[in-house]
C-alpha cells in the first residue's frame, strides 16, 4: 500500500464511484500473483497450458466483439478541441466525465477492484514515470505484471509525488456500444470501460506510454514514440543503437529481434533488443538522444511468428507467458496460430472457443490480432542495457511503412528537418491491430496517428524543436519499406533477418563510412552497397528495382500528402510545407 495522499484521495473518489465489494492492493509479490492466477484458472478466465512444454503459460480468450484497439471509440479530452487536433476524436472533458460516470456508477458491485501501481521504465531511472491502474480484471493484473514493473517498487518510485497517471478500467459488460477509451491529458487520467482487449485495457501501454506520455513529452521536452529500439554490435564490439517507428503489425517485434544472416553472424555481428514497441527519448547530459524502453515485456502479434520469421520471439513465449485468442491444441495442451508451422492441430479449439480442426476448417483458428504477452527477460537477444536507467544513445531513427509500390527499400533524409518531413508523410496499409478495414493506405506520421495525445501539427513542431536542441548530435533519419510487391503481388525483398543488410548501410552511414547517391526524395545507397552475399534469389538488379523512385507515383503521393497536410491547418509547421515544396520541385514537372 501507499501513504501517498494524492493517490489515496483519488482512490477513495474512484472507489465510491465504482463501489467494489472488495479491494486488493497489488504488491507485486509472487505469492499474491500466483494466488490471483489460480483464481482466474478456477473461474475459467484463464486455462493452464502444458507446464512441461510451456512452464508458467496460460491461455485467455477475449469476447469475440473485443479483439483489437478501437480507434473510433478512443478519445482525447482536452478543454479546447483544437488541442486534440483533427486526427483525434475529441470530447469536452466535463461532458465525457459525466457520460462515463454514468457508466462507471456501481460497475464493480459484486466484484473486486485491484489497485496496480506500476512504473513505466526501470525503477530508479530519471526517465521513468509511475501510473496506478484500478481494474476489475485479473487478466489485466497479470498482463501488467509482465508488461510493466508493478507493486511496491512503483510506490517507492512515486514517493509523495502527485505526478502519476490515474487509470480507471472496468470490463463492465464488454458492451461494444458503450466501449470508451478516454484520455484526459490535462488531468493525467485515463478511463477505459467495456473492453478486455490488451491495447484498450493495459493502460500503461498505448494509453499512458504513448498518448499521455507524448503530451507530457511535449510539455517537458522529451519524446514518447511508437518505436522499437535495437543495438547492432559490430565485430569490434561497437554497438550502434537504432530506434524505428512502424505502424502496428508491420514487423517491429521481428525487426527488434532480428537474427543476422550467416554472412554477418560469421563475422561476429550481433543484434540486441532493447524494446519492440515504445521508446521514451530524452536529451542526455552529453547532448545526445537517449532512449529507454518503458515496458518490461512484449505484447506481440502471434500469427506469422515462427522460427523462421522470429525464432527469438518464439523462444521468448515459451515460459511465463499469456496467450490471447490463439488456437488451443487439445492433444498436447499447447497453443498454435496461423504461420507458426505447417501442421495445424486437428483436435483443437479456435479463438472463439469452438471446436476446430486445422486440417479441414476453412476458418482461421487464431484471430489475426491474437497476441502473446511475455517477459522481455525471456528473450535470447535481450540487450544487457535493457534495464539501464540511462537508456541507450540513439544514432539513427528509422521510419517505415507497408507500401506495395511507392517507397523504396531505403532512403536517408538530408537533415533533421527533412527527416521530420519524411516521418510526417509516412503511410501504410492498415492491419488487424485496430478494428476497421485492413489494407487501406493511410497517412500515419511517425506511426503515431492512433497514439498522439495532442494536435498532430504541434507534435510535428515538437519534433522540429527537439532537432534544434540536438543540433549536430541529432540522430540521422532514414525511411525503409520491406513490403514492395512485384506484379504478381509477391514481396520482392526477403525481409526478416535479411533486413540486417539494409540496417548495415544505416550503421555505416552513422559512422561516416558509406556513400550515398542523391535522389529526388533523399539519399539512397548505391545498389552495390547492399550486401547480397548468401542470398540466392536477390540480384543487383532486384536491389536497383527496390531502390527505384517512380516519380509519377511520388507525384500522386504529393497530392495525398497535401490533402493530409491541409487537415493540420495552421498548426502545420511551415518548415514542413517548405519541405513539401522542395520535394515537388525535385520531382520535376
Ligand atoms: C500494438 C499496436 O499492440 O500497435 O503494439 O497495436
Ligand atoms: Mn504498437
Amino acid at each position: 500500500m501507499t501513504t501517498n495522499k494524492h493517490v489515496l484521495t483519488w482512490f477513495e473518489e474512484m472507489k465510491s464511484l465504482v463501489t467494489p465489494d472488495k479491494v486488493v492492493w497489488i504488491d507485486g509479490s509472487d505469492e499474491q500473483l500466483m494466488g490471483l492466477r489460480q483464481q482466474s484458472l478456477d473461474s475459467g478466465e484463464l486455462e493452464l497450458l502444458n507446464q512441461e512444454k510451456l512452464p508458467g503459460c496460460v491461455l485467455h480468450r477475449t469476447a469475440v466483439n473485443d479483439v483489437a484497439r478501437v480507434e473510433h471509440r478512443t478519445f482525447i479530452c482536452t478543454s479546447k478541441k483544437e488541442d486534440a487536433g483533427p486526427t483525434n476524436n475529441w470530447e469536452d472533458p466535463q461532458v465525457m466525465y459525466k457520460k462515463l460516470r454514468g457508466l462507471y456508477d456501481g460497475v464493480m458491485k459484486g466484484r473486486t477492484m485491484y489497485v496496480i501501481p506500476y512504473s513505466m521504465g526501470p525503477i530508479g531511472s530519471p526517465y521513468s514515470k509511475v501510473g496506478v491502474e484500478l481494474t476489475d480484471s485479473i487478466y489485466v493484473v497479470l498482463n501488467m505484471d509482465i508488461m510493466t514493473r508493478i507493486g511496491d517498487p512503483a510506490w517507492k518510485q512515486l514517493g509523495d509525488s502527485n505526478d502519476f497517471v490515474r487509470g480507471l478500467h472496468s470490463k463492465a459488460d464488454i458492451d461494444e456500444e458503450n466501449r470508451y477509451i478516454c484520455h484526459f491529458p490535462e488531468d493525467n487520467a485515463i478511463w477505459s470501460i467495456n473492453s478486455g482487449y490488451g491495447g484498450n485495457v493495459l493502460l500503461g501501454k498505448k494509453c499512458f506510454a504513448l498518448r499521455i506520455a507524448s503530451y507530457q513529452g511535449k510539455n517537458e521536452g522529451w519524446m514518447a514514440e511508437h518505436m522499437l529500439i535495437l543495438g547492432i554490435e559490430d565485430p569490434n564490439g561497437k554497438i550502434t543503437y537504432i530506434a524505428a517507428a512502424f505502424p502496428s503489425a508491420c514487423g517491429k517485434t521481428n525487426l527488434a529481434m532480428l537474427i543476422p544472416p550467416e554472412v554477418y553472424a560469421k563475422k561476429g555481428y550481433k543484434v540486441w533488443t532493447v524494446g519492440d514497441d515504445i521508446a521514451w527519448m530524452n536529451i542526455g547530459a552529453d547532448g545526445r538522444l537517449w532512449a529507454i524502453n518503458p515496458e518490461a515485456g512484449f505484447f506481440g502479434v502471434a500469427p506469422g511468428t515462427n522460427v523462421k520469421s522470429n525464432a527469438n520471439a518464439v523462444e521468448t513465449t515459451r515460459k511465463n507467458s499469456i496467450f490471447t485468442n490463439v488456437v488451443h491444441n487439445l492433444d498436447d495442451n499447447t497453443v498454435w496460430w496461423e504461420g507458426l508451422d505447417k501442421s495445424p492441430p486437428e483436435n483443437a479449439v479456435d479463438w472463439k472457443g469452438n471446436p476446430w480442426n486445422g486440417k479441414t476448417s476453412t476458418e482461421k483458428g487464431a484471430h489475426p490480432n491474437s497476441r502473446f504477452t511475455c517477459p522481455a527477460i525471456n528473450c535470447p537477444c535481450i540487450s544487457p542495457e535493457f534495464a539501464n536507467p540511462q537508456g541507450v544513445p540513439i544514432s539513427a531513427i528509422v521510419f517505415g511503412g507497408r507500401r506495395a509500390k511507392t517507397a523504396p527499400l531505403i532512403y536517408q533524409a538530408r537533415d533533421w528537418k527533412h527527416g521530420v518531413f519524411v516521418g510526417s508523410i509516412m503511410a501504410s496499409e492498415t492491419t488487424a491491430a485496430a478494428s476497421g478495414d485492413v489494407g487501406v493506405v493511410r497517412r500515419d506520421p511517425m506511426a503515431m496517428l492512433p497514439f498522439c495525445g495532442y494536435h498532430m501539427g504541434d507534435y510535428l513542431g515538437h519534433w522540429l524543436e527537439m532537432g534544434e536542441k540536438l543540433g549536430d548530435k541529432a540522430p540521422k533519419i532514414f525511411h525503409v519499406n520491406w513490403f514492395r510487391l512485384d506484379d504478381e503481388g509477391q514481396f520482392i525483398w526477403p525481409g526478416f533477418g535479411d533486413n540486417m543488410r539494409v540496417l548495415s548501410w544505416v550503421v555505416d552511414r552513422c559512422a561516416g563510412k558509406a556513400e550515398a547517391v542523391d535522389t529526388p526524395i533523399g539519399y539512397e545507397p548505391k545498389a552495390e552497397d547492399i550486401n547480397l552475399e548468401g542470398l540466392s534469389d536477390v540480384t543487383l538488379d532486384t536491389v536497383k528495382d527496390l531502390l527505384s523512385v517512380d516519380t509519377a507515383l511520388w507525384k500522386e503521393d504529393v497530392v495525398s500528402i497535401k490533402e493530409f497536410y491541409s487537415k493540420l491547418g495552421s498548426r502545420l509547421p511551415s518548415a514542413l510545407s517548405d519541405e513539401l515544396t522542395k520535394l515537388e520541385k525535385n520531382l520535376g514537372e
